[in-house]
Parts: structure tokens; sequence; C-alpha cells
């Protein structure tokens, strides 16, 4: 398997099917699978048989609801397991429309991550109102301020990555969900150094199903943000800091260990000292 095309779905039977429908003509040698939290509606039912018609689409069933970044990160390590290289990642409610993939994925090529962006010259939500233009322009011009990332579109759910940039950033430990999921993702990679493309699409607001997105995502992805922003912000001043002497050194250090490290167990910073050579 080269390419996987990672799609949650949690209550879309009204759009599913042609969803992969669509998927299968942009990309036809891709796999696709569908990681569906247990819908009520039956929606992995019709996976199954469009996937009988159409080849290369999976199922990955869950009970209970853990929810859309744990539906990602159960979706990307299924597809790195059976040797996925490049893993797409996209909505079910047709926002993302299928026939950018060809672009999305082509501009892999030279970058780790493409990010299909509503922000860049050329994309554009032409349904949202201005409540929620405003809302979603203003958290994605904070997330980039607050975590020095040149990305304009950090909550984009419409992304290409390469399985070696995923790897790279301990995925299993990405605990946020949401906005919050894509934005960690990104932050993450962006700290590795990750080559990040964004290309513009046109999003379209979905028409069928509704939404699972809360108030408290957005609570969540807000708050982390500025948890990190502050982190980062500390961590620049303490290297800043002249040392004084071994004393104040090892002071200094040992403070902001404890208080400034942003809870992402990939940073470095966080992996303990190795033990001393006997
Ligand atoms: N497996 C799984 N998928 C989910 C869950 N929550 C949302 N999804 C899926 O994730 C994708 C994005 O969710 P949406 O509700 O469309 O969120 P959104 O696109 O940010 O918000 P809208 O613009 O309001 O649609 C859709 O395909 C959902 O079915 C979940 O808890 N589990
Ligand atoms: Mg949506």
């Amino acid at each position: 398997m080269d390419t996987l095309v990672v799609i949650p779905t949690f209550n879309e039977a009204e759009t599913i099917d042609e969803v992969l429908r669509r998927v299968r003509a942009a990309l036809p040698d891709a796999e696709v699978l569908v990681v569906d939290d247990d819908s009520p509606d039956g929606t992995a039912d019709l996976v199954e048989r469009a996937g009988r018609e159409l080849g290369g689409v999976h199922v990955l069933r869950r009970g209970g609801r853990p929810g859309f970044g744990a539906a990602y990160r159960a979706g990307f390590a299924w597809g790195m397991d059976r040797g996925a290289r490049v893993l797409v990642q996209m909505d079910a409610d047709l926002s993302h429309d299928p026939t950018a993939l060809p672009t999305l994925v082509g501009a892999l090529d030279g970058c780790d991550m493409v990010v299909g962006s509503r922000y860049v010259p050329g994309g554009s939500v032409p349904r949202w109102g201005l409540h929620r233009r405003l809302l979603s322009r203003g958290g994605n011009i904070y997330s980039a301020l607050a975590l020095g990332v040149a990305v304009r579109d950090m909550t984009s759910g419409y992304r290409v990555h390469r399985a070696e940039t995923l790897r790279s950033i301990d995925l299993e430990t990405v605990r946020a969900d949401g906005y919050g999921f894509q934005i960690e993702v990104l932050y993450r990679a962006a700290q590795k150094g990750a080559r990040i493309r964004e290309v513009p699409i046109c999003f379209v607001d979905r028409e069928l199903g509704r939404s699972k997105m809360s108030g408290r995502i957005v609570a969540e992805a807000l708050g982390l943000v500025t948890w990190w922003g502050a982190a980062r912000v500390w961590a620049a001043a303490r290297d800043r800091v002249p040392a004084r002497g071994p004393s104040a050194v090892a002071t200094n250090r040992r403070s902001t260990a404890r208080r400034a490290d942003p809870p992402l167990a990939g940073d470095p910073r966080r992996t303990p000292p190795a033990d001393p050579a006997p």
C-alpha cells in the first residue's frame, strides 16, 4: 500500500457512499480506510457495501465514541502498520472536495506535509456567514502567532502526510480532539522541522448530516494553544537568561523544567537524561 485515505465517521450515512465513489474516481490506486465509531445510522455497513463494489475500501469499527482525534490516531497507525507511505485525512461530509485529492497528494513532492488551506490566495469558504468566518480566521491567526508557525490554516482537516512525519511526532501521544488535534499534529511536525505546504481549497459547508464539533472542542483547542504558546515564550525567555555560575544554572533548569514544559511528549526536553556510564 502506498497511499491511504483515512476518513473518520460518526453518523455520516447520508454522504459516505458518495464520498467513497468520488475518492475512488479521484485516486484510483489509493486504499481507503473509514474509521467508524459504531455509528447508530449504519455508516459502517454502507462502507462495507460500497467497498465490495469499489475495492480497496476498508472499515475500522470501534466501539463507543472515543472521538475524532482517537479515530485518526487509530487510522494512521492501521495504515503505517500495513506499509502506507502517504496518509491523507479528510472528512466524510463532502466539505472536502475529493477532486482536489490529486493536487494535494502531488504537492507532497518536495515537502513533508500538505495542508488544504482556506486562507491562502485561491482558497475559499463560500457559504460561511461573518460570525463563523471571524471565529475560524481569528482562531487560526491566534494559533499561528502563539505557536510561531507560518501556516494560515492550522485547523484544516484536509491534509496529506508522509508516514515518516507522523512517526517523528510520536502520534500516539497526541491527546487533543477536534481542532486541537489538527493544531497539535501540525505544531509538533513544525517543531520537528517538517516542511509544510499550503494548497488552496474551496471548503463547502456540510449540507447533510450534523456537525459533531462543539463549544467544548473549540475551548479545548484555545486552551491548548494558549498553554503551548505560553510554554514556548517561557522556554525562549529561559534560554536568554545568562547563567551566573554552576548553582544558578542548575536551579534555573530545575525550576523551569517543572513549570514551563508543554505537554508535548515528543519534546526532547521531556526525555529523561540517560543513565551515567558506569
Ligand atoms: N470516528 C469518529 N469520527 C468523528 C467523530 N466526530 C466527528 N467525526 C468525523 O470527523 C469528520 C469531521 O467532523 P465534522 O462534524 O464534519 O466537523 P467539522 O467539519 O469540523 O465541522 P462542520 O464544519 O460543522 O461540519 C466527519 O467525517 C465526522 O463524521 C468521532 O467522535 N468519531
Ligand atoms: Mg464537517
